[in-house]
Order: structure tokens, then sequence, then C-alpha cells
């Protein structure tokens, strides 16, 4: 199938870049960013990452490709820092098979460090799923946040993790996924969902992340329903390393 060979190609020719997407407080403060890999092929232009990222993930190409996202995510966020930009974290997703690979940790130390990082400066993004299909993911998510790292669940509320799991995983935060933010002006059911996944947060003592706000109502109502952080349109698209630098330093 073509797009693997043109992937395997694109992972050799480093073909990916990361865009940015802020995570702001209820006070519109930058607390952190969101990086999502971009694929510009060559000739066909821009590649969706849902595409490559499940074809990575089905032919055993996540490996390499986590890899290579990662150090560029680093690379990036130590280039913000040099021009002056604070940035507190940068949240990477990282894959269901990165997550259950043996190495993955060690792999991942050894990047943090070798730019210079730590594991306060990258959080890591996982689904639902992922912690449910492999005891080496859970495994690896508690050696992950014993090493400091941040754990946030992805998507939070469209997968199917026991809430008695999740009990007992050291997660610090639930992004609440744009599908219930997207339905916040419409029926009391929509509202209902994001109501319940803030209070779990706020029993399991866990921040939250409102992904996909787009309006201004949307993110007044999340404010007041308590909710931690804001990502989405409303606030500010995915940019690339130096829009975002500009971005930030024009909103000071
Ligand atoms: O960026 P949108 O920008 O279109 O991203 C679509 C989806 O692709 C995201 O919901 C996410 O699940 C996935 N994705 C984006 N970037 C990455 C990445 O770096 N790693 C992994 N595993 N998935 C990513
Ligand atoms: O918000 P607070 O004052 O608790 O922050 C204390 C430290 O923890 C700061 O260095 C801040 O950057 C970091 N921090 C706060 N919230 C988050 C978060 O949601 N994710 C990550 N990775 N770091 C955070
Ligand atoms: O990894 P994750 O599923 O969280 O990726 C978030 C996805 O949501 C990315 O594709 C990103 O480009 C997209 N996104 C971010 N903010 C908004 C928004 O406000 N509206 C919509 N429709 N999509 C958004
Ligand atoms: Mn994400
Ligand atoms: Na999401």
């Amino acid at each position: 199938y073509e797009l693997l060979d043109a992937l395997k190609a694109a992972i050799e020719r480093k073909q990916f870049f990361l865009e940015y997407q802020p995570q702001v407080d209820v006070d519109g403060q930058l607390r952190g960013v969101e990086a999502l890999a971009r694929w510009r092929h060559p000739t066909r232009g821009m590649i969706r990452p849902d595409l490559f990222i499940a074809a990575a993930e089905q032919s055993g190409w996540m490996g390499p490709l986590g890899l290579l996202l990662l150090e560029l995510a680093c690379t990036d966020l130590q280039a913000c820092r040099g021009s002056g930009t604070c940035i507190p974290y940068v949240s990477v997703n990282i894959s269901p098979k990165q997550l259950a690979d043996p190495s993955f940790v060690s792999v991942l130390c050894n990047v943090v460090e070798r730019h210079g990082l730590t594991s306060r400066d990258v959080e890591l993004e996982v689904t639902e799923g992922s912690l449910m299909d492999a005891a080496t993911s859970e495994d690896a998510v508690r050696r992950l946040a014993a090493l400091g790292f941040r754990i946030a669940i992805d998507d939070f509320g469209t997968g199917y993790s026991s809430l008695s799991r999740l009990h007992r995983l050291p997660v610090h935060k639930l992004k609440i996924d744009r599908a219930f933010v997207g339905q916040l002006e419409g029926d009391r059911v929509g509202t209902s969902i994001v109501e319940s996944i803030l209070a779990l947060a706020d029993r399991l003592g866990l921040k939250t992340v409102a992904e996909g706000v787009e309006t201004r109502e949307q993110s007044l109502w999340l404010k007041e329903a308590g909710c931690t952080l804001i990502q989405g349109y409303y606030y500010a698209r995915p940019m690339a390393r130096e829009r975002l630098i500009d971005w930030i330093q024009d909103r000071r």
C-alpha cells in the first residue's frame, strides 16, 4: 500500500513537523501547548494526522515516527525558551503502540535529557483505550508518573475506561473530548456529560482541559463550571513554532 512506502520515506527524509495549540487557564494565561503532528508531502501536500498515525500504528512504523515527533517537540520547546518565550510544558500525544513498547520509558527519558529538559517539561497524552488493553502500558504510566511526567487522558469520555482503574492510576488531568464541548449549547444531555466529567475530576483531584472550545459562550460556561484549562480555536488554532512565538509575545 503506497501510503506506507511514502510514510517510510517521509520518516527518513524528516517531512514531519509539529504545530502547537495553546492551553490557557480561565484567566486566559498560557499554561502549556499541545503538539500536533503534521506531514508535508512534497507533491501531495498536507496529509492528515489521523490518517498517517493510524497507518504508522498498523505498519509498525509508530516507534520511529513517535521518536522523531518527540525529538521535534523537545527541539521546539528549547528553541522557544531560547528566544525568551515562556512555555511551561509541551503536551505530546502518545499512541497505544508507543506506550505498550517496553523500551518507551527509557527512550523518552533519553530524548528529554539529551535536549536539556526534564520530565516536568513534557506532558503525555494517552487515550483511555491504550490503558485498558495492555498491562505494560499501565506499568509504563506508573513509571512515567514516578519520574515526574504529567499524564493526561485524551478524548476522555469517548472510551470505556473503568473508573476504578482510572482511580488507581497516577493520572494528572482529563481532556474533555471536543464532541462534548460542542454539545454545550445543545440539549441538557451534552451539558450533563461535561458536568459529570468535571465533578469526577474534582473528586479525584485531577485537572481538566476542555478541547475544541470555539466560542466565548463555551469558554465562559466552562470557567463557571470549574474547568481548569481551555484549548480551542476560540483562543488559538494549532500554529507552527514561529507563529506560536509571535502569538505568545503579542499577548504580553
Ligand atoms: O491535529 P488534528 O490536528 O487534526 O489531529 C488529529 C488527531 O491526530 C488527534 O486527535 C490525535 O489523535 C492525532 N495526533 C496528532 N498528532 C499526533 C501525534 O504526534 N502523535 C499521535 N499519536 N497522535 C497524534
Ligand atoms: O499551577 P501550579 O502553581 O500548581 O504550578 C506549579 C508548577 O507545575 C509549575 O511549574 C507549572 O508549570 C506546573 N504545572 C501546573 N499545571 C500543570 C499541568 O497541568 N501540566 C504540567 N505538565 N505542568 C503543570
Ligand atoms: O489529540 P486530539 O484528539 O486531542 O487532537 C485535537 C484535535 O482537535 C486536533 O485535530 C486539533 O486540530 C483539533 N482542534 C483543536 N481545537 C479545535 C477547535 O476549536 N475546533 C475543532 N473543530 N477542532 C479543534
Ligand atoms: Mn491530544
Ligand atoms: Na482529544
